[in-house]
């Protein structure tokens, strides 16, 4: 009989440490990556591809059962766009991580931000501050379709931990998803019955490829990663300045306002001489109006002005513009 890690979906096997799903013992429900994950904070690379991510999208779309898509507010990728192709209807979009946002934000402006026909509805929470739970099972238990409602979306959107905390409010079993700052945490499905009439379905993260997060180290990782909400930091430009963020990327801007929307821990610095970014990769922006120039999983930088921008990243790195967001 095939059994599955209760913390990751993997299916577990006693033959090959090196592969995901391992156990010494096939007694135990716990593999072995996800005790490391869970007890020393290690990380044990996953080796898939949305090759391998892509068909279990196409077997939930096949159903017609509720699709919960959940996106972290930090990271709002056109890759999403990709996801929602699979789907034409019954999606019920999850906007996560409020707590991240400045508090007096005007939420309706950011969910209106967000459209697509397969939207049934759209709501916001926060599964740091328990933030609109009651509601969102509220809005689940409107939309399903069947017993069976679908987690999907991109990886580190925060599917996992919003089902520990419905686990956490709605049931008393005695069970917990893994999650990690690392992206591929999940790599299987993973059922939860919440009661009678609802079984909630983790799923594994969809990969974002141009992601800062695939790129950096641990430890930059850690910085990355914002821990509480965002204090966002202007910066006035007068003539040509270069700025640079901890040294993982770096601008040139002329005659602008510009506002950080980054996790405080990162350094801004900034100069008037170019200094050298030889290793990075240039993207030229033409801003027009009041645009962001988003960095997936750093943030983005709110731009006040037209004007010209240059960013360096990394060369694996997808920066791209979009109208401003906040
Ligand atoms: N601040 C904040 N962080 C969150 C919230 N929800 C999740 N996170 C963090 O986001 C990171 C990813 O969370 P996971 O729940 O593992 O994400 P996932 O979508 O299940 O990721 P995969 O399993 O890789 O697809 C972790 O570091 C979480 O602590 C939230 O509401 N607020
Ligand atoms: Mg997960």
């Amino acid at each position: 009989m095939i059994k599955k890690c209760i913390g990751c979906g993997s299916i577990l096997q006693n033959q090959d440490s090196n592969q995901i799903g391992y156990v010494s013992d096939l007694e135990k429900d716990l593999c072995e990556r996800c005790f490391k994950i869970r007890h020393y904070n290690q990380y044990q690379t996953v080796e898939k591809t949305n090759q391998d991510y892509i068909p279990i999208l196409k077997q939930i779309a096949s159903t017609n059962d509720l699709v919960l898509l959940v996106v972290d507010l930090w990271n709002i990728s056109p890759k999403l766009n990709e996801i929602l192709s699979y789907f034409h209807d019954h999606v019920l979009l999850v906007m996560t991580k409020r707590d991240l946002l400045p508090k007096g934000l005007y939420e309706q402006r950011l969910l209106d931000y967000m459209n697509d026909d397969s939207f049934v509805d759209k709501i916001m929470i926060s599964s740091q501050k328990n933030y609109q739970f009651d509601l969102l099972l509220e809005k689940i238990r409107q939309y399903q379709t069947s017993q069976h409602v679908y987690i999907v979306g991109l990886t580190n959107a925060g599917k996992s931990t919003m089902l520990n905390q419905m686990i956490k409010n709605y049931t008393n079993l005695n069970t917990m998803i893994t999650t990690s700052m690392q992206p591929s945490t999940t790599v299987g499905m993973i059922e939860i019955p919440i009661d009678e009439s609802l079984i909630l379905i983790d799923t594994p993260g969809i990969l974002d490829e141009g992601n800062f997060l695939n790129v950096v180290s641990p430890k930059m990782m850690k910085k990355m990663i914002p821990k509480k909400e965002i204090k966002p930091i202007s910066y006035q430009i007068k003539g040509t300045q270069y700025l640079w963020i901890d040294q993982i990327c770096s601008f040139i801007i002329k005659d602008n306002d510009v506002i950080f929307y980054i996790a405080n821990t990162l350094k801004i610095e900034r100069f008037y001489k170019e200094k050298d970014h030889t290793q990075f990769v240039s993207h030229h922006f033409m801003v027009e109006g009041v645009q962001d120039i988003v960095l997936p999983g750093l943030g983005f930088i709110k731009v006040m002005r037209p004007g010209d921008v240059t960013v360096f990243v990394p060369k694996e790195v997808n920066v791209f513009i979009r109208d401003s967001f906040i």
